[in-house]
């Protein structure tokens, strides 16, 4: 793949996140040849522009490794992106929806490894063996694409739609918890909007580590210890509206919340 068209395919998505202006997907008219592959090399590049800005990678975030992210989102396999400095929320804090296009949220389960995962061949016990704690979270993902339709290549190329994230302080050791049946139900004002358990996320979501290892080998990379690392939603998202009070509740992982304001 030409390496200007690399760079006009990261500007685009790129440029749509600083703008918060929503865009047609790439494979629309831009480039409807777009492959999952050249898509990474697209991402790879948005993320080189966003560290030459000076933004920061917290850690690596999986998605659509739930039924309920492939149905809502009409796309079939894993994919991984980045969560950057920016993004992060702290818990009980406000966000503005005026800093988003059209933002949505979805419970997740995070991880952070005691040491680096290094793939091909990684396994669930290999990440199970390997982690530190785990933690609940709450992604926030704004597609930049009009009304959050794209194709894998398109989402690939747009860092996985990543836009926030509370990672919540209530970590634990994995051992202390069956992070499958670990039940979770997702609120706005009080009612529930969206509910699910651990095992949504690819059986467990230590399989959604030993996924992202794996895939990261491809590339000559691995999981990095320290970081905090998104599995996926368990649920659909749900879209985010001026007022809202947001509470994900996890069994056996505590609260996490926070306030979205205009
Ligand atoms: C793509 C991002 C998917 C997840 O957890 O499944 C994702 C999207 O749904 O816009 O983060
Ligand atoms: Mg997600």
């Amino acid at each position: 793949m030409d390496k200007n068209l690399i760079k006009e395919l990261a500007n685009y998505t790129h440029h749509a996140e600083k703008e918060k202006q929503e865009i047609l997907k790439i494979t629309a008219e831009l480039y409807p040849e777009l492959t999952i592959e050249e898509a990474y090399l697209v991402q790879e590049e948005l993320i080189k522009q966003k560290l030459e800005k000076g933004s920061k990678i917290i850690g690596p975030k999986m998605g659509i490794t739930s039924e309920a992210k492939m149905k809502q989102m009409n796309v079939d396999d894993p994919i991984y992106g980045y969560v950057f400095d920016y993004m992060v929320i702290n818990e009980g804090d406000s966000i503005s929806i005026s800093d988003y296009i059209h933002p949505k949220v979805e419970p997740e389960i995070g991880f952070i490894l005691s040491r680096d995962l290094e793939g091909p061949g990684v396994t669930p016990l290999d990440v199970l063996r390997s982690t530190e704690y785990v933690f609940p979270a709450i992604e926030i993902i704004d597609s930049r694409y009009e009304n959050f339709n794209f194709t894998l290549p398109d989402v690939i190329a747009d860092n996985t739609s990543a836009a926030g994230a509370v990672f919540g302080t209530n970590l634990k050791r994995p051992e202390s918890l069956e992070l499958d049946v670990v039940g979770v139900t997702l609120s706005i004002n009080g009612e529930i909007q969206a509910l699910g358990a651990g095992a949504a996320v690819l059986g467990h979501p230590a399989n959604s580590v030993a996924r992202l290892a794996n895939m990261l080998a491809k590339k000559g990379e691995k999981v990095k210890a320290g970081q905090p690392i998104l599995t996926g939603g368990i649920t659909a998202a749900v879209r985010l509206s001026p007022g809202d009070y947001v509470s994900a509740k996890y069994g056996g992982l505590g609260d996490i919340s926070f306030f979205v304001k205009e």
